[in-house]
């Protein structure tokens, strides 16, 4: 294989060529479809010729004509990624181009693809060169047309993006549609669907008083299990008018649900494309966490309109500028409709468990990459979620009406243009004023910024002082990082455990008032933004416990010097909800790691009563949000134990969470059953916050009393599987016993394949509960689920529930003899013939291999080589694996 090149955010020059309008015209047949193109091209600079380069692959080139005219062999150059014209016209010209393809070959779902039968696109990053020869770039903007013709029986509903202008039958049994877009988009919002689909309808009337006509597609029998969808997509509509003056721009909204795609979904104009997991629910199929990412990811999709469509990037090395602006504005719609301590522990936790690793990893990159291979790997935790704490620091630092203003200036600016993450900076920093010192590094700095604060306190004056100290470690291509500016929001407890009126901050040399219209304040943000910075509080009448990162206001991993009695304190007191959990975690984080020593070492593991007590107080707080109260019982993941250790080891790290686990089960074992009592329920299923915050509380309380493993646990769970009313319960009644291999867990496994084996994304859950099981030597068991009927390697949702799922559990994924990672390799490989965007993702999960102890890297790494040795290897799955042997 030629080595794969390497794209530079450096070398990005504007294009030469800009296009106006592009006429599209669609031939949809069962064995070839046929593209006709029509462009109208713009030179950038009249008068001076430049070669015009578009971008095609994997199609087949049938004709081409410029301004009328047929272009003969020796007028274009032709490669496997290019079509080159070496000398077009240098005044505005019409290109027009046939080209065929097999949207029913297709497997690597980008381009067109057929999914069940219906006839489908995916564009983002880079589908569109797959579907005709284009300048593929998110900065060429341009008003589309789009004919589509097909046959009327197979094909009954032709969609494409904007307004639906014309339609009527053809000869043979076929017919057409004619789609325009009035907006002028890039290539990869460019959609198509065609099929036998069949929409829910309803109507949005926007606060200006348009009509838009809401439609979500899918096969027939799922149109019932759309209503959660619709209803999402409402409140989105709403939300986006109400908190940002954000109204939709067409009298047509279209969401169709498909089975077979990459990603989540995709925020075509227009015409959002799902997968199906994203739209389809009922109270039966749907778990609570479903019903919350549909909520979510509608809105996400739906926001996109105006954060990414009507302002889109430059280039994609700016992806962030909207998919980290999209993610925060997705989180807040979520908290809105919810509760926000809990999306913001939910949302801290993924940053923690997944974007964390990789910003320690070899795959870290700042949340502007400075280079690629291929842009599909750099859909990641870091540009989205890490990109998305990024805007939350403008809102931290600007207030809501700051950042408004900022949002505002921002679309004023910069509507219907393709810009950049600066552009995005400077419409925040001039609509406010604000001086951001050296805020832009959050883009071009990899690295979790590693912040260690030391406190005292001096009785004579009355001063507390904080002294900060910050280190960002050093990343691939990065030895040596800058101080970053980070917003720490601080407040100090009294010895009641009421926040401090704080009044003034002595920094460099200056006091400064922080009081708010005359009054103290209980929350300060500190901006720092050295390598090591004194912050000094006065009017300080006691020594206080200090709350720090309130509401985690920067992404950094933070050291502190409390004690665990300040930890305990802050469990029981502080008025910021999120910190209060924080202090749980930190106590947590704390036991287990010193657990993990004792298990290493082979003493006696003994659990400190003081935690037990703690967990126990915030279990039988009945002030408390249930949903709070379950998240804050919940230890910390795996995951991150191992990440604050030298040497990963996952043997040892997950012992000491069953063994914690059991314990707390244990010795909490009445409070456990209280809870599953008083919060079992035989009302109808609602997804509203009070029902949803029960049935958290007692799935959890359920699966730490089935730990256990003893015969009444197991009647108990057993009980609940049985009398449950909707998945949330009963799926997890069926995960508490699936903890313990035995006849019990085998009997009600069996049990629910059989009454679901119809549902596909309730079987897919099923697949993902077994592959992540951490039974010994369960790596055989994943390898038998391969055949299955319900598995087919050609869907991500099954690959990313079977074998995502198997990565998921570090035990197996990690077995001393190598045999998950053996099966990984091979899987991989299979994949990536087919899905070289589905491979990748599976080949990360080996990124980390250097975290381990040496017998398990010389196991991974001969997985590594044999991928990068492969044949034929996609430039995805390379890129990956070639950069963690690196
Ligand atoms: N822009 C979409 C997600 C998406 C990204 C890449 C894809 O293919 C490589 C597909 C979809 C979103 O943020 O929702
Ligand atoms: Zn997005």
């Amino acid at each position: 294989m030629e080595t794969p090149k390497e794209i530079f955010l450096k070398h990005y020059k504007m294009p030469d060529y800009f296009f106006d309008t592009v006429d599209l015209k669609f031939s949809l047949g069962e064995d070839k479809t046929i593209v006709c193109s029509r462009i109208t091209v713009l030179p950038r600079v009249e008068g001076v010729s430049f070669p015009l380069i578009l971008d095609g692959q994997d199609l087949k080139l049938v004709s081409i004509k410029l301004n009328g005219e047929e272009l003969k062999k020796e007028d274009f150059v032709l490669d496997s990624r290019h079509l080159i014209l070496a000398s077009p016209p240098t005044k505005p010209f019409i290109l027009e181009i046939v080209t065929e393809i097999y949207p029913q070959n297709n497997t690597s779902l980008e381009g067109l693809y057929k999914s069940s039968g219906n006839f489908c696109t995916q564009c983002e990053a880079e589908g569109f060169r797959k579907i005709t020869f284009y300048q593929d770039r998110p900065d060429i903007m341009a008003k589309y047309t789009c004919h589509v013709e097909a046959d009327k029986t197979l094909y009954p509903v032709l969609l494409s993006n904007g307004n639906l202008i014309e339609q009527g039958d053809l000869e043979d049994g076929r017919h057409y549609a004619l789609w325009e877009d009035p907006f002028k988009k890039p290539s990869y919002l460019f959609a198509l669907v065609a099929g036998q689909l069949i929409s829910r309808d309803d109507t949005f009337v926007t606060r200006s008083g348009r009509k838009v006509s809401l439609r979500i597609w899918t096969k027939a029998e799922d149109v019932p299990k759309t209503a959660h969808a619709m209803h999402s997509l409402m409140a989105a509509m709403k939300w986006d008018e109400e908190v940002f003056g954000l109204e939709y721009d067409l009298d047509l909204f279209n969401i169709v649900a498909v089975p077979d795609f990459n990603m989540g979904a995709m925020e075509n104009k227009s015409l959002n494309i799902f997968n199906s997991k994203l739209v389809l629910a009922s109270p039966e199929t749907a778990t609570d966490a479903d019903y919350a990412s549909i909520l979510g990811v509608i809105g996400h999709e739906y926001f996109h309109n105006w954060t990414g469509n009507r302002v889109t990037c430059r280039d994609w090395f700016q992806l962030s500028l909207k998919e980290g602006l999209t993610v925060f504005r997705d989180q807040e719609f979520s908290s809105d409709m919810g509760s926000r301590t809990v999306k913001r522990i939910a949302d801290v936790s993924r940053l923690r468990t997944y974007q964390f690793p990789q910003d320690a990893g070899p795959m870290a990159h700042p949340v502007r990459p400075h280079s690629y291979i291929k842009m599909d790997n750099f859909y990641t935790v870091t540009v989205y979620e890490k990109g998305a704490e990024v805007v939350r620091m403008y809102k931290t630092l600007l207030g809501s009406s700051g950042f408004r203003k900022g949002m505002d200036l921002y679309f004023k600016r910069h509507d219907g243009q393709a810009v950049t993450c600066e552009d995005f900076f400077a419409a925040m920093r001039d609509a406010n004023d604000a001086d951001f010192s050296n805020f832009l590094l959050w883009y071009s700095q990899a690295g979790t910024p590693l912040v260690k604060v030391t406190s005292s306190y001096n009785s004579e004056t009355n001063t507390y002082s904080l002294k900060f100290s910050q280190q960002v470690p050093p990343t691939p291509g990065q030895p040596v990082k800058d101080p970053m500016f980070i917003p720490v929001a601080i407040g100090l407890l009294d010895s009641n455990g009421n926040d401090l009126p704080l009044t003034s901050v002595f920094h460099e040399g200056l006091l400064h008032s922080i009081s708010s219209n005359g009054h103290p304040v209980s929350t300060t943000v500190l901006r720092v933004t050295k390598e090591e910075e004194e912050f000094v509080f006065h009017d300080i009448p006691h020594k206080p416990v200090p709350s720090i990162l309130r509401n985690y206001s920067a992404p950094i991993r933070l050291d502190s010097d409390l004690t665990d009695d300040d930890l305990f304190f802050l469990l029981d007191h502080d008025s910021d909800e999120f910190n209060r959990w924080e202090a749980g975690q930190i106590l947590g984080r704390k036991l287990m790691l010193s657990l993990v020593a004792d298990y290493q070492q082979n003493k006696p593991l003994v659990l400190n009563p003081k935690f037990v007590n703690g967990m126990k107080s915030i279990l039988c707080d009945s002030s408390l949000d249930k949903e709070f109260i379950a998240k804050a019982i919940t230890l910390p993941g795996e995951g991150e134990i191992m990440d604050m250790m030298e040497v990963a080891d996952p043997d040892a790290v997950h012992a000491v969470r069953c063994f914690i686990k059991k314990q707390l089960a244990s010795e909490l074992r009445g409070e456990f059953l209280t809870t599953v009592k008083d919060n079992s329920s035989a009302e109808p299923y609602e997804f509203n916050h009070h029902n949803m915050t029960r049935r958290a509380l007692k799935n959890t309380a359920l699966a730490y009393l089935a730990s256990l493993d003893d015969l009444e646990l197991t009647k108990l769970a057993l009980n609940e599987y049985k009398s449950a009313t909707n998945l949330t319960e009963q799926f997890a009644a069926l995960t508490a016993i699936a903890q313990n291999p035995g006849e019990a867990r085998d009997s009600v496994l069996a049990d629910f394949y059989r009454k679901w084996e119809h549902d596909y994304l309730v079987v897919n859950k099923w697949l993902t509960l077994q592959a992540i099981s951490d039974i010994p030597g369960n790596v055989k068991n994943v390898q038998r689920l391969l055949n299955h009927p319900s598995f087919d390697i050609r869907n991500p949702n099954k690959v990313y529930s079977l074998i995502g799922g198997f990565c998921g559990s570090p035990v197996n994924l990690h077995a001393k003899d190598g045999s998950g990672y053996e099966f990984l390799g091979d899987i991989v490989l299979q994949l990536d013939k087919l899905n070289p965007q589905v491979a990748a993702r599976m080949v990360s999960a080996f990124s980390r291999w250097r975290r381990y102890d040496e017998t398990r890297q010389a196991l991974a790494k001969v997985q590594l080589e044999k991928i990068v040795a492969a044949n034929g290897l996609s430039e995805n799955v390379y890129e990956i694996a070639s950069k963690s042997l690196a």
